[in-house]
């Protein structure tokens, strides 16, 4: 058996859903893993108390990873959610399997915007065309954090970079518009500086039947942080001005249909986009096709 690793020893905390999550409850350590100032921390606590207000059964909601910086969420995540680590962008294609093979449960899908809109773009894509019964929680902080701080489809123009000359020049992939246009069912952006916002979508997401789409922004400090400004020229190296700076580039959708394309450049339209509880979902209609396959004579085809 492989001996357990080694923990600097840590105080622990008295918030109860630090001691639910898989390192508190299992291991007893509560160290967190992310750079000081990054948002996975807040994300995964607020996941962890909805998941544990809305009393829902861990074992019915798989958890598919995508590769990257908030991988080790799984740390601090609910110890009873069972969790796998995808390849980097194939997250959904695991998804669609758990679902067609037990559709009982409901996978929350957790990726990156480089794991979800640059090489998993075509998975997630799919995924929402067939209105998979799932949740995805898209994190989009604009950068490539795991590997370095690399210029991500979704690094704002005119902010720097790790692997560009100046500032980003590319057009950027909007992931809200991506999953609408894809057929998703339900489609929302919030950012951690409004959590309780985030905690009521999340609700939404959990109980919707068809493909979830939250997309909530969220920062690097270490990567974009520290290599940007906002506009008043004041560093974003820390988490408070990051935050500052998340909040000012962001209007709600009822205000953005009041501006104009030049007044819309670099904001984050947040909201929700769409809800529609009626569209059919995949794993039911092929379990329905199943069926008919599994009758004699009938091959299935429609
Ligand atoms: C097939 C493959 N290509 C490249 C990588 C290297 N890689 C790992 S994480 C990552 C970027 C992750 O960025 P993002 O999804 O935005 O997550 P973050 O680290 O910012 O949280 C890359 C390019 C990999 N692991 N596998
Ligand atoms: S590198 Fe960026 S995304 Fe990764 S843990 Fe640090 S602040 Fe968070």
């Amino acid at each position: 058996m492989t001996p357990k690793p080694e923990f600097y020893p840590n105080e622990q905390p008295e918030h109860p859903l630090t001691l639910k999550s898989m390192m508190g409850a299992k291991e007893g350590n509560f160290g967190s893993l992310f750079c000081a100032g990054c948002g996975y921390g807040i994300i995964g606590q607020l996941f962890t108390k909805v998941f544990d207000k809305e009393a829902l059964d861990p074992l019915a909601y798989p958890l598919v990873l995508g590769i990257g910086c908030y991988t080790q969420m799984v740390t601090i995540l609910h110890h009873g959610i069972q969790k796998i680590v995808a390849l980097h962008g194939r997250a959904p294609a695991i998804a669609t399997g758990l679902k067609l093979a037990n559709p009982s449960l409901k996978p929350i899908v957790m990726t990156g915007d480089g794991d979800c809109l640059g090489i998993g773009t075509n998975h997630f894509v799919h995924l929402c065309r067939r209105n998979l019964d799932c949740l995805v929680i898209l994190f989009n902080n604009g950068i490539y954090g795991m590997t370095g701080g690399q210029v991500a489809p979704t690094t704002p123009k005119g902010y720097k970079t790790g692997t560009t000359m100046g500032p980003a020049f590319e057009n950027t992939i909007d992931g809200v518009q991506l999953a609408l246009a894809a057929g998703a069912s339900h489609v929302a952006r919030i950012t951690i500086a409004h959590p309780r916002t985030f905690m009521k979508y999340l609700k939404t997401g959990l109980k919707h039947e068809g493909t979830s789409v939250i997309e909530v922004i969220t920062p690097c400090v270490t990567y974009f942080g520290k290599k940007n400004v906002d506009n008043g020229g004041n560093s974003l190296a820390s988490g408070g001005a990051m935050l500052q700076w998340i909040r000012h580039s962001t209007t709600w959708r009822n205000q953005a249909a009041l501006l104009d394309d030049d007044e819309l450049a670099g904001k984050y339209v947040i909201g929700e986009f769409k809800l529609d509880g009626g569209k059919l979902e995949y794993s039911e209609q092929y379990d329905q096709i199943r069926k008919r396959a599994m009758k004699s004579g009938d091959d299935g085809t429609v």
